[in-house]
């Protein structure tokens, strides 16, 4: 019974964040502590620019953020990590290798070419469930072996297990972002060590499997000195892939219809929640995943692309701001301006490879439109309608494709994330499917991560769906209904 106070700590690709949660039974309340910028560097390796995460930046800003939390909530009883999936270091004898690569980075081409070449896209997606990105860690870690550097590792931590290793000093995978790698066995849950043996990536390179609520372990003595936290303060394992954590906190309570959700923030990962993999043909076809969910759940969903194209457009225009401040105010403006275009923008398609990589967006929204003979956007205001307007058309064609491929019917779409506060977006997504839109809340991904932690503790208890209808009580969505006179003409 009672109430605890965690630390949730929540790394996006764009920004970071460590926000202190009081988690009860009817108890669920926020407080930003730290909000920080997450900028990747990019340098010249071998005549090509290389694109890293900084990652001892985003340790340091971490402890920062931590020890505020310590001083402003002494009784703080544990921390969680999350972060975006997928990426890694490679670690021997305890020490980091090298600084981790950005999925973004473009070394991953060949990495495709090779792996495909020893075991087919179709016949990866039968073992594990996971749609094709070319970014998936079993890529990365191809490149990482053509580069002659896979040998000298004798570990691979994922990012939210790099930070719980510096933390605690303990190594584990969790288990949810684990199956973002490309080599768990969704069935199972477990490493799929036949498809290691054959792409040869030692069996051993992760280390143990650990679950969500889990213990990872107490801070060691240094950190805990260095937080001004008792030693007995350690780190749970949480859905450590923030859109496991996101799903946590849909605040989905109606059971008697099928929902969909949207975690929106640098990426829109738009799906739903299932009981077991769906590893049909068609699935793959529509290049569909089944990223692990907390409570052995699965995430069926597929990644659209999000706000990057937002956010990459406004660093082109230099109106992106250096704080996390400047850069939601100058979006702020931006948007209003987009709410009051009236005439017709294009609608491109988002999830175009061209817009993966990190440079000129409005040039590429250009160069789309005119192989498509369509007439670009004019100003800022129509590119960010556009932008809106063609995440919006392409989350309908993903809600269509999830409901066709569960064999469910999805009535109503949760939109979490920074993208739950885009009253433009969510309006456009409700138009767009002809569905109702539940907006909230902005923090999922922290929610998910203090709920998981508050369970642990053993301060909020039940199924995911008790935790759902907290979420929902404390942060009741706000509604979109679909505007039938907004909607284009056949
Ligand atoms: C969202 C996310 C997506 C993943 C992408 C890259 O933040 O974690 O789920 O596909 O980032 O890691």
């Amino acid at each position: 019974g009672g109430t605890a106070v965690v630390a949730a700590v929540d790394l996006g690709a764009t920004s970071g964040r460590v926000i202190l949660g009081s988690v009860g039974e009817n108890e669920l309340g926020l407080r930003h502590v730290a909000r920080f910028a997450n900028d990747p560097v990019a340098v010249t390796e071998q005549r090509r620019s290389a694109l890293h995460w900084d990652v001892l930046g985003l340790y340091r800003a971490v402890l920062t953020g931590l020890a505020d939390a310590v001083r402003s909530e002494p009784e703080v009883a544990s921390i969680g990590v999350d972060s975006w999936a997928v990426d890694y270091g490679l670690v021997r004898d305890g020490a980091l290798l090298g600084v981790p690569y950005h999925y973004r980075d473009e070394r991953n081409a060949a990495a495709v070419t090779d792996v495909h070449a020893l075991i087919a896209p179709e016949d990866l997606f039968a073992r594990t469930g996971l749609q094709h990105l070319p970014f998936n860690t079993v890529f990365q870690l191809q490149a990482e072996a053509s580069a002659g550097r896979l040998g000298l590792a004798d570990t691979a931590l994922l990012i939210p297990d790099l930070i719980g290793y510096w933390l605690t000093g303990h190594a584990a995978t969790e288990v949810t972002n684990a199956s973002t790698t490309g080599l768990l066995d969704p069935r199972t849950r477990t490493w799929d060590t036949d498809l290691f043996a054959r792409l040869r990536i030692p069996t051993g390179l992760f280390p143990r499997l650990i679950q969500p609520g889990e213990h990872l372990g107490p801070l060691l003595p240094t950190v805990a000195a260095r937080l001004g936290a008792p030693s007995h303060l350690g780190v749970a394992a949480v859905g450590s892939h923030d859109t496991a954590s996101a799903v946590v906190a849909v605040p989905a309570t109606d059971e008697s219809s099928t929902t969909a959700y949207i975690s929106s923030g640098t990426w829109s990962l738009v799906g739903v929640e299932l009981p077991a993999p769906v590893l049909s043909e068609a699935a793959f076809a529509a290049n569909f995943t089944n990223e692990g969910g907390v409570d052995d759940r699965v995430r069926f969903l597929t990644n659209v692309s999000g706000l990057w194209l937002l956010s990459e457009s406004m660093r082109s225009w230099e109106a992106g701001g250096s704080t996390p401040e400047q850069r939601s105010s100058g979006l702020a403006e931006l948007l209003a301006s987009a709410a009051d275009v009236t005439g017709p923008v294009p609608v491109f398609d988002a999830s175009d490879a061209r817009f993966l990589p990190p440079g000129d967006m409005p040039a590429r929204i250009d160069a789309w439109c005119a192989e498509h003979g369509v007439a670009a956007p004019r100003d800022r205001a129509e590119y960010v309608r556009s932008i809106l307007e063609s995440l919006a058309a392409a989350y309908a064609r993903a809600v269509d494709q999830a409901a066709a491929l569960s064999g469910t019917t999805i009535d109503t779409i949760h939109i979490v994330g920074g993208g739950s506060q885009n009253e433009l977006l969510c309006q456009l997504t409700a138009d767009a499917t002809g569905r109702t839109v539940l907006a909230g809340p902005v923090e999922a991904t922290a929610i998910g991560n203090i709920l998981v932690q508050g369970r642990a503790l053993g301060r909020v208890h039940g199924s995911l769906e008790s935790l759902r209808s907290l979420v929902a009580r404390t942060f009741p969505p706000r509604r979109y209904s679909p505007r039938l006179e907004g909607r284009p003409l056949p």
